[in-house]
C-alpha cells in the first residue's frame, strides 16, 4: 500500500508554479511596491496579525473533530464548501505541501499558508465567487496581497525564488551605512529554507512569516475548551 516512488522534491511542481505566479504578479501593472524597506515591512505586522487571527473560526470550522489538525478528509469537505474546484489530486498535493512542520496535518499556521496558496493558484474565472471577492474576505486578500509584495521585495532578482544573494541585499537597504552582520542574514535565511536547497520558496517564506508576524501558535492555543 506504500508508494515509495516520490521523489525527494514532492513540492518540486507546486513551487514552480508558485515561482511563476510571483513573476507573473512582478510583471503585472497591478502590483503597488509600496515597500522600500524591510522596516516597511515591519510595520505592517500588527495589522496583518489581526487579519489573520480572524482565520482561527474558520480553521476550527472545519476542524471537525476539534483534535487542532485537519486531516485529509476534513481538507477536502473544506474545499467543497469553500466551491473551489480542484481535483482530488490537487488537493492532496496542496495537503502535503502545506503540512511544513512535519506533524502529520494542517495546523492553524499551515491552513493559513494553505489558504494563501489557494488564493493565488485557483483560477476564479469560473467561479461564483468572482463578482464579490475570490475568498468572500475582501480584508484576507489584501494581506495576502501585502505578503506577495513582501516577497516581491525580497526578491532583488525578480526570479521567484529567495536565495541568499536576495535576502543580503535586502537587509542591507535598510543599513546601508552599517552592513548588517553576515550571521544575522545567515541566520533569517536559513529559518526560512526548510528544505536545506538554498532555495526559498514563496511556500516556504509564507510559512516563516507567519511565524514572525506571531500568529497565536497552536500550543498556546487549548482547543475547544471554552469553560
Ligand atoms: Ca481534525
Ligand atoms: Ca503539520
Ligand atoms: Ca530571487
Amino acid at each position: 500500500m506504500f508508494c515509495f516512488d516520490s521523489p525527494p522534491n514532492k513540492y518540486k511542481k507546486l513551487d514552480a508554479k508558485l515561482e511563476k505566479k510571483m513573476m507573473e504578479v512582478k510583471r503585472s501593472a497591478l502590483q503597488i511596491n509600496n515597500f522600500r524597506s524591510i522596516n516597511g515591512i515591519i510595520m505592517k505586522f500588527p495589522q496583518i496579525k489581526e487579519v489573520l487571527k480572524d482565520i482561527r473560526g474558520v480553521f476550527e470550522q472545519y476542524d471537525e473533530d476539534s483534535n487542532g489538525t485537519i486531516d485529509n478528509d476534513e481538507l477536502k469537505k473544506c474545499v467543497k464548501k469553500l466551491q473551489l474546484h480542484l481535483a482530488e489530486k490537487e488537493i492532496d498535493d496542496l495537503f502535503d505541501s502545506c503540512d511544513l512542520d512535519g506533524s502529520a496535518g494542517i495546523q492553524f499556521k499551515e491552513f493559513i499558508v494553505l489558504l494563501c496558496l489557494i488564493y493565488l493558484l485557483t483560477d476564479y474565472s469560473n467561479s461564483p465567487h468572482t463578482l464579490t471577492s475570490k475568498m468572500g474576505s475582501p480584508q484576507l486578500e489584501a494581506t495576502f496581497d501585502i505578503i506577495v509584495e513582501a516577497f516581491l521585495f525580497l526578491d532583488k532578482n525578480g526570479d521567484g525564488k529567495l536565495n541568499k544573494k536576495d535576502i543580503v541585499k535586502s537587509l542591507n537597504e535598510d543599513f546601508p551605512w552599517e552592513k548588517s552582520p553576515a550571521h544575522v542574514t545567515r541566520a533569517r535565511f536559513k529559518e526560512m529554507d526548510w528544505d536545506g536547497k538554498g532555495n526559498v520558496s514563496f511556500r516556504e517564506f509564507l510559512f516563516s512569516f507567519i511565524n514572525w508576524v506571531g500568529v497565536d501558535t497552536d500550543e498556546n492555543h487549548v482547543t475547544g475548551s471554552k469553560k
